[in-house]
Protein backbone atom coordinates (compact mmCIF):
# COMPACT_ATOMS: atom_id res chain seq x y z
CA UNK A 1 0.00 0.00 0.00
CA UNK A 2 0.83 3.48 -0.73
CA UNK A 3 0.56 6.24 1.87
CA UNK A 4 2.08 9.60 1.14
CA UNK A 5 1.10 13.29 2.03
CA UNK A 6 0.59 16.44 0.34
CA UNK A 7 2.68 17.76 2.85
CA UNK A 8 5.46 15.05 2.13
CA UNK A 9 5.36 16.22 -1.69
CA UNK A 10 5.76 19.39 -1.08
CA UNK A 11 9.06 20.77 -2.19
CA UNK A 12 10.07 17.23 -3.99
CA UNK A 13 10.10 16.56 -7.87
CA UNK A 14 6.40 15.78 -7.05
CA UNK A 15 5.76 19.26 -7.00
CA UNK A 16 5.29 21.58 -10.51
CA UNK A 17 4.73 25.22 -9.76
CA UNK A 18 3.83 27.51 -12.68
CA UNK A 19 2.54 30.96 -12.68
CA UNK A 20 -1.09 29.82 -12.74
CA UNK A 21 -1.22 27.02 -10.93
CA UNK A 22 0.66 24.52 -8.43
CA UNK A 23 0.37 20.82 -8.55
CA UNK A 24 1.11 18.47 -6.10
CA UNK A 25 1.44 15.00 -7.83
CA UNK A 26 0.76 12.38 -5.14
CA UNK A 27 0.16 9.33 -7.55
CA UNK A 28 2.12 9.28 -10.53
CA UNK A 29 3.05 6.64 -13.75
CA UNK A 30 5.86 4.68 -11.55
CA UNK A 31 3.03 4.31 -8.73
CA UNK A 32 1.84 1.50 -10.76
CA UNK A 33 -1.76 2.77 -10.62
CA UNK A 34 -2.81 3.42 -14.08
CA UNK A 35 -3.43 6.91 -13.37
CA UNK A 36 -2.06 9.72 -11.97
CA UNK A 37 -3.78 11.77 -8.77
CA UNK A 38 -2.74 15.20 -8.25
CA UNK A 39 -3.68 18.20 -5.74
CA UNK A 40 -3.88 21.30 -7.91
CA UNK A 41 -3.82 24.72 -6.52
CA UNK A 42 -5.25 27.35 -8.58
CA UNK A 43 -4.44 31.18 -8.01
CA UNK A 44 -6.92 33.65 -7.76
CA UNK A 45 -7.64 35.93 -10.44
CA UNK A 46 -6.06 33.35 -13.31
CA UNK A 47 -7.31 32.07 -16.49
CA UNK A 48 -5.53 29.19 -17.89
CA UNK A 49 -6.23 27.54 -21.31
CA UNK A 50 -5.38 23.92 -21.47
CA UNK A 51 -5.90 21.13 -24.19
CA UNK A 52 -4.91 17.43 -22.70
CA UNK A 53 -4.89 15.95 -26.42
CA UNK A 54 -3.63 12.58 -25.33
CA UNK A 55 -5.23 12.71 -21.60
CA UNK A 56 -8.19 12.26 -20.32
CA UNK A 57 -8.96 14.46 -16.85
CA UNK A 58 -10.99 14.23 -14.07
CA UNK A 59 -11.00 17.62 -11.94
CA UNK A 60 -13.29 17.62 -8.61
CA UNK A 61 -13.34 21.25 -6.86
CA UNK A 62 -13.10 20.85 -3.32
CA UNK A 63 -12.47 24.17 -2.48
CA UNK A 64 -12.58 27.75 -3.83
CA UNK A 65 -14.89 29.33 -6.87
CA UNK A 66 -14.25 29.85 -10.83
CA UNK A 67 -15.92 28.65 -13.84
CA UNK A 68 -14.41 26.46 -16.59
CA UNK A 69 -15.30 27.01 -20.49
CA UNK A 70 -15.45 24.86 -23.19
CA UNK A 71 -14.08 26.29 -26.27
CA UNK A 72 -15.67 24.29 -29.03
CA UNK A 73 -19.09 25.87 -27.71
CA UNK A 74 -17.96 28.73 -25.73
CA UNK A 75 -20.36 26.91 -22.62
CA UNK A 76 -19.18 28.21 -19.27
CA UNK A 77 -20.09 26.25 -16.39
CA UNK A 78 -19.63 27.60 -12.63
CA UNK A 79 -17.04 25.14 -10.52
CA UNK A 80 -17.02 25.57 -6.71
CA UNK A 81 -16.99 22.56 -4.13
CA UNK A 82 -18.18 19.60 -4.33
CA UNK A 83 -18.91 20.17 -8.50
CA UNK A 84 -16.29 17.35 -10.94
CA UNK A 85 -15.73 18.37 -15.00
CA UNK A 86 -14.43 15.75 -16.88
CA UNK A 87 -12.52 15.88 -20.35
CA UNK A 88 -14.03 13.02 -21.58
CA UNK A 89 -13.95 14.76 -25.22
CA UNK A 90 -10.41 15.98 -24.84
CA UNK A 91 -11.78 19.05 -24.66
CA UNK A 92 -9.84 22.54 -25.45
CA UNK A 93 -11.27 24.64 -22.55
CA UNK A 94 -9.99 27.70 -19.91
CA UNK A 95 -10.62 28.07 -16.21
CA UNK A 96 -11.26 31.20 -14.86
CA UNK A 97 -10.56 31.23 -10.74
CA UNK A 98 -12.35 33.64 -8.81
CA UNK A 99 -10.42 32.82 -5.82
CA UNK A 100 -7.68 30.23 -4.41
CA UNK A 101 -9.16 26.86 -5.90
CA UNK A 102 -8.22 23.60 -4.34
CA UNK A 103 -8.64 20.95 -7.17
CA UNK A 104 -8.01 16.73 -7.24
CA UNK A 105 -7.00 15.71 -10.32
CA UNK A 106 -7.16 12.72 -12.31
CA UNK A 107 -5.12 11.81 -15.12
CA UNK A 108 -5.43 8.31 -17.46
CA UNK A 109 -2.67 7.70 -18.94
CA UNK A 110 -0.95 8.76 -15.98
CA UNK A 111 1.74 12.00 -15.75
CA UNK A 112 5.00 10.76 -15.32
CA UNK A 113 6.06 13.18 -13.45
CA UNK A 114 6.78 17.18 -14.07
CA UNK A 115 4.98 17.68 -17.24
CA UNK A 116 3.48 21.35 -17.73
CA UNK A 117 1.67 22.87 -20.57
CA UNK A 118 3.48 23.78 -23.93
CA UNK A 119 1.86 26.46 -25.41
CA UNK A 120 -1.04 24.86 -26.88
CA UNK A 121 -2.19 23.82 -23.34
CA UNK A 122 -0.73 20.33 -23.75
CA UNK A 123 0.92 18.09 -21.70
CA UNK A 124 2.87 15.46 -24.14
CA UNK A 125 2.52 11.21 -24.03
CA UNK A 126 5.34 9.06 -24.01
CA UNK A 127 5.48 7.22 -26.94
CA UNK A 128 3.22 3.89 -26.15
CA UNK A 129 0.43 5.67 -23.97
CA UNK A 130 -2.66 6.02 -24.65
CA UNK A 131 -5.96 7.24 -22.56
CA UNK A 132 -7.90 4.28 -22.15
CA UNK A 133 -11.18 5.63 -22.37
CA UNK A 134 -14.89 3.01 -22.23
C1 LIG B 1 -7.16 22.24 -13.48
C2 LIG B 1 -5.92 21.89 -14.20
O1 LIG B 1 -5.93 21.03 -15.03
N1 LIG B 1 -4.83 22.59 -13.88
C3 LIG B 1 -3.54 22.32 -14.47
C4 LIG B 1 -2.67 21.43 -13.62
C5 LIG B 1 -3.05 19.98 -13.70
N2 LIG B 1 -4.27 19.70 -13.01
C6 LIG B 1 -1.93 19.15 -13.05
O2 LIG B 1 -0.92 18.95 -13.72
O3 LIG B 1 -2.09 18.74 -11.90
Amino acid sequence: MIVRSVKEVRGTEREVETPNWVSRRLLLKSDGMGFSLHETTVLPGTETNMWYAHHLEAVYCIEGEGEVETAADGAVHRIGPGVVYALDRHDRHRLRARTRMRLVCVFNPPLTGREVHDENGVYPLLAGEAAAAG
